[in-house]
């Protein structure tokens, strides 16, 4: 695949990603002393360049979905899909949606799904702990048989202003709330990935608070489109994807829907996402999606749909709020950057 390379200084700001940022941030703060711009920013891809990539990928021939097969709860899938929640517009290609992906431990660049091939997805555990009843940990096919499964086509709205609509396999996330038995004093959700540098390159780059960490109010678990994801278009989930299980709320921004979790702890205090403790007014804790509250370096008025050359309006909480609007109305207007 050719992608060209920019130097970091030729990158407009609004094509800059988050990492880069971030990066740039931390060289600049290292090389500021030595005085030399010059040696910031080498190699990097913007946004743009990313969606050459994904373009390429429609046409290229892959694997990203062979080891699926391979998948202790292959025979599960596919599952009956509810037509309570459709997207009123085409499902992304299976192709781009499996090479086309955000995973930071793997690489900053979509195309990491090769990289992804090494993390080792069995045995797997889920640890529910904080304020519960009982801590546990539970097995991911035990889980599975516990969970009533289903499909659900949801809308994706990365906020890097991209999006694709996927078709889901996985459990309502109140579903697993009634198995954990979280106290009253819980009023939030930590969500924390597997944290693994042998096997995730990303996490030996330093200057990230690893591991990848989300959370969400009580409400916001309880929510029934918030949703956990063990597979997508009919077959267990690709590890590029965040095997064996991730979590999927299409009302916010991406980066909220964790990949590839290995612990849920309820919590008193609301928990310090990634993104968040890279660059909080940025990437807020609530992060819904809002076509009104640009990102301070792009608008998010409209957004690209991955596959195809449209671009089309933003909506509300991804064109959610039937669902979720009230879970916000009575939020502070400091907060609204973050909605
Ligand atoms: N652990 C982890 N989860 C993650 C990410 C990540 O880098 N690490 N990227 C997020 C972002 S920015 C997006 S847009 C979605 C992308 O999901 P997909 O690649 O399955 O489409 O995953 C989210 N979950
Ligand atoms: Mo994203």
């Amino acid at each position: 695949m050719l992608i060209r390379r920019k130097r970091g200084w030729e990158l407009a700001e609004s094509q800059a990603t988050p990492e880069e940022i971030f990066r740039n941030r931390r060289r600049f703060m290292r090389t500021a002393g030595a005085g030399s711009l010059l040696l910031a920013g080498g190699g990097l891809l913007s946004a743009c360049e990313d969606m050459d990539g994904a373009n390429q990928a429609s046409a290229a021939e892959s694997d990203a979905f062979a080891q699926v097969a391979d998948d202790p709860s292959y025979e599960l899938y596919p599952l009956d899909r509810n037509s309570r929640y459709q997207a009123e517009r085409d499902i992304t290609e299976r192709e781009l949606a499996g090479t086309y992906t955000n995973f930071y431990e793997f690489g900053s660049s979509k195309n990491i799904w090769q990289k992804a091939q090494d993390m080792p997805i069995r045995p797997w555990s889920l640890r529910i702990e904080g304020e519960v009843e009982e801590p546990f940990d539970i097995d991911i096919d035990d889980l599975l048989a516990r969970m009533p499964l289903e499909e659900r086509i949801y809308r994706l709205r990365c906020v890097e202003a991209w999006s694709m609509v996927i078709p889901w396999s996985g459990f309502q996330l109140s579903h697993l709330l009634d198995l954990a038995r979280p106290t009253s004093n819980a009023r939030y959700i930590r969500f924390t990935t597997l944290e693994d540098s042998e096997v995730m390159p990303g996490q030996r780059a330093g200057w990230y608070p690893w591991p990848y960490i989300e959370g969400l109010t009580m409400e916001e678990a309880a929510n029934e489109l918030a949703f956990m994801g063990t597979g997508i278009y009919g077959a267990p989930l690709p590890k590029q994807n965040g095997a064996p299980l991730r979590l999927v709320v299409p009302w916010k921004y991406g980066f909220k829907s964790i990949k590839s979790v290995v612990s849920i702890a309820f919590t008193r205090e609301r928990p310090v996402s990634f993104w968040e403790e890279i660059a909080g007014n940025e990437y807020g804790f609530w992060a819904n999606v809002n076509p009104e509250v640009a990102h301070p370096r792009w608008s998010q008025a409209e957004e690209r749909v991955i596959g195809s050359d449209e671009k089309v309006p933003t909506e509300l909480y991804n064109g959610y709020g039937e669902y979720v609007a009230e879970l916000y109305a009575d939020m502070d207007q400091d907060e609204r950057l973050y909605r």
